[in-house]
């Protein structure tokens, strides 16, 4: 008797001591999304719950790519990684609310998540993760695509949790948070779009990096309360560009940063985000997007910038670039100010006009186009849409060449203005 009281207090003591004895351990999970099918030149875009890491823990980096059916990487010229945004499904994202909290976010630039030692987004068993992808098919076949993403994940340990912060200079206006910079300028104008967000919380930003897209100059973070700048996101650019083009070429890795100590913010200070454009030439759908990591923490007034550990890549100012249509408009030259836009086609593909008309385009396909300049005198664009219409003054003579961003190898136009 006495030796079975023995035995169950040994298991009780063993079962009680059993978290501090669990090791910390840092694993790396992969997972890989069922096929995602991409027409020929063509643009996917879904919603889609995502599988996530089963025991709680902490994800403390992560990356993700697009893989065809035997695992090997994509590269652009294929099925390329356009977007890509994970959240946590039913907790409200820190700067725009709702049911979903945006963690990760990659495109054409790479950027991968890796946070500061000690640092970590935490996660639950039951949590449920959901993605939002948009990729981009280069062939003129048709393509499976598979998103797969490591997952960095330590358990068995009680990080410093962090908060995702997602700053975009349009946030909150949908699944396409897009602007346009207009272009006429002279070499080497800018042209900049910001936003404002009032901390609801002190603490310190501990990690950081940026989105932008062709013809993007820099991605800047400036504390207005403080009246400092502590952190840019620079573009670099080069490497292989795909054939056709499909959309003027992105920034191939954008600056990040990482600290221990953390950037300061107080509650109430007022971050600026400010995405710098070059407005020598149009750059349509473009964006500006910042997603930092908060440990909240007491912080008090306007204390100094830290040391950042910042992965700066090589910047450069973006590269002069003109977008060529992929395939050259057809028909006959229509002088009426409105056209249809049809499923992968538009009414009038040549048009002539005389400066100062408003032009429409109709919607009435059975899936979502838009209208996008992608080369002349002034840049502009419709949003994705099916139905409705979009008009458009010109105030500028010269040439425009515009396609469907979501069907650009089918759907081109060109408008001369007199
Ligand atoms: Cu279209």
């Amino acid at each position: 008797m006495a030796r079975i009281l023995r035995l169950l207090l040994f298991a009780a003591a063993a079962t009680l001591a059993l978290p501090a004895l669990a090791h910390a351990e840092e694993r790396t999970l992969t997972f890989t999304t069922p096929a995602i099918s991409v027409e020929g030149y063509g643009v996917a875009q879904q919603p889609m719950l995502a599988e996530s890491p089963k025991i709680d823990g902490y994800v403390v980096g992560m990356e993700a790519e697009v893989v065809d059916a035997q695992g090997r990487v994509q590269g652009r010229d294929k099925v390329m990684l356009h977007h890509i945004v994970f959240a946590k499904v039913g907790v409200p994202d820190y700067t725009c609310g709702g049911a979903a909290e945006r963690f990760f976010a990659e495109g054409e630039e790479r950027l991968a998540l890796s946070l500061p030692r000690g640092y970590g987004y935490a996660n639950k068993a039951t949590d449920r993760w959901g993605l939002l992808y948009m990729l981009m098919n280069h062939k003129p076949q048709r393509l499976n695509g598979f998103i797969r993403y490591r997952v960095r994940y330590v358990t068995g340990e009680a990080l410093t949790p962090v908060k995702p912060i997602w700053l975009d200079v349009r946030n909150c206006t949908g699944p396409d948070p897009v602007f346009d910079v207009p272009g006429g300028g002279r070499t080497f104008s800018t042209f900049t779009k910001t936003a404002d967000f009032t901390m609801p919380e002190s603490g310190r930003l501990v990690s950081g990096g940026g989105h932008l897209h062709g013809g993007g100059v820099r991605l800047e973070l400036r504390n207005a309360t403080c009246g400092t700048v502590p952190f840019q996101s620079r573009p670099t650019w080069g490497g292989p560009k795909p054939k056709p083009l499909l959309h003027e070429p992105g920034p191939t890795k954008m600056s990040s940063f990482r600290s221990t100590a953390g950037i300061p913010v107080a509650k109430g200070d007022r971050l600026r985000l400010a995405a710098v454009y070059d407005n020598s030439a149009p750059h349509t759908r473009a964006m500006g997007i910042m997603l930092l990591f908060l440990a909240p923490d007491a912080v008090r007034g306007c204390g100094a910038t830290p040391a950042l550990d910042i992965d700066l890549g090589r910047p450069s100012a973006p590269p002069a670039f003109s977008m060529p249509l992929p395939r050259a408009p057809k028909g006959k030259v229509s002088r009426a100010a409105s056209t249809w836009v049809g499923d992968f086609r538009y009414g009038a593909e040549r048009i002539l006009l005389r400066r100062g008309t408003t032009f429409t385009w109709n919607f009435r396909g059975s899936v979502q186009h838009d209208v996008t300049v992608v080369g002349g005198p002034q840049g502009f664009s419709a949003p994705w849409t099916l139905t409705g219409r979009f008009s458009h003054r010109f105030t500028k003579s010269g040439t425009y060449r515009l396609f469907c961003s979501l069907h650009p190898a089918k759907m081109v136009q060109q408008i001369t203005v007199r």
